[in-house]
């Protein structure tokens, strides 16, 4: 017994450090977890793992996608980057903010008693647009003005290169990101309606049911009674719908059919030097013809119209504009 004697205090004595250490390390683990003692300093990196820095944004690279400074989507597309989408009134806004570039005067649109001047802006082209909407009533040359802009924005911030910048498609591009690789034809106006049967979204007319906003019945709303649709096919958009409004075609651009016709930067051809290009028709579109993927509509680049926007492309050719 008497060992036992001698064994209770160190029993009783180890127990209670025991505790003691525990309940130090408790103290020392609830304050770890409390309130670090020097708030500000960080813990080093771990060995091999590379500091978080927000980085600036880096220009476009090759066959990648890229997100430019005003959120909009561009897509490889061979040695270009095309919009995924539209311009949009937000993007174009923030072009006018920044500049205060006045695109509004001579703009026609559709009204029940027809398709005239009514004294409408892009800023209130007579329907409603959200910022989201596709930017409507800008000519060929405020389209120009806003992809100069945007170059020097962005470059100025390092988000393009010195040899990168903003413009309107050509023609060929534009009919490469639709799908017609091979054309016939030296100018816009000599390839126009030449590949016939092939739409937007494939074979066969009318538009599926996902085929893209072009003028349903329900574009008669607003419109002058006698104001052509497509028969058989309705739509939920009987003005702008915002963007992207329709699936992505297999490269992933929305919209090229419908919507809002959009500018090219080419001459449409030798008959008439002066005008531009439209191409993909719109809201108001209803002839099968016009909407081909390989017609091309020439229009005065100073014109105006509520059925009329654009969207851009990256290029590293800036000489060729
Ligand atoms: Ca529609
Ligand atoms: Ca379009």
């Amino acid at each position: 017994m008497r060992p036992a004697r001698k064994q209770l205090p160190l029993i009783i004595g180890g127990a209670a450090g025991a505790v003691v250490l525990l309940i130090a390390g408790v103290m020392m683990f609830s304050g770890d977890k409390a309130a670090p003692a020097n708030p500000t300093k960080t813990p080093p990196a771990s060995p091999g793992t590379p500091p978080v820095v927000a980085a600036p944004r880096q220009p476009p690279q090759p066959g990648k996608p890229w997100k430019n400074s005003l959120g909009m989507t561009y897509i490889p597309l061979d040695d270009i980057w095309m919009a995924a989408v539209e311009t949009r009134v937000r993007d174009f806004d923030a072009f006018y903010q920044a500049t205060k570039y006045d695109a509004t005067g001579g703009m026609d649109s559709l009204q029940k008693d027809g398709f005239k001047d009514h004294g409408h802006t892009w800023m209130n082209p007579g329907f409603p647009q959200s910022p989201e909407h596709p930017v409507v009533g800008v000519s060929r040359e405020d389209a120009n003005f806003f992809c100069k802009w945007l170059t020097e924005k962005e470059r100025g911030a390092g988000a393009l290169t010195g040899a990168q910048s903003y413009r309107l498609p050509t023609d060929r591009e534009w009919s490469q990101a639709v799908g017609l690789e091979y054309e016939t034809g030296g100018t816009p106006e000599e390839r126009s309606g030449k590949i016939k049967g092939v739409y937007p979204w494939g074979r066969g007319f009318p538009p599926p049911a996902d085929g893209g906003n072009y003028a349903g019945t329900e574009a008669k709303a607003g419109a002058p009674d006698n104001w052509l649709t497509i028969s058989f096919y309705h739509d939920a958009f009987s003005r702008t719908c915002p963007v992207p409004g329709y699936k992505p075609n297999g490269r992933g651009i929305s919209d090229l059919g419908g919507n809002v016709w959009e500018w090219c930067q080419d001459p449409f051809g030798k008959a008439n030097p002066r005008w531009g290009v439209l191409r993909g028709g719109s809201w108001a579109t209803s002839r099968p013809e016009e909407i081909l993927s390989s017609y091309r509509r020439g229009f005065d680049p100073s014109f105006r119209e509520d059925d009329v926007g654009f969207r851009c492309v990256i290029a590293t050719d800036s000489g060729s504009r």
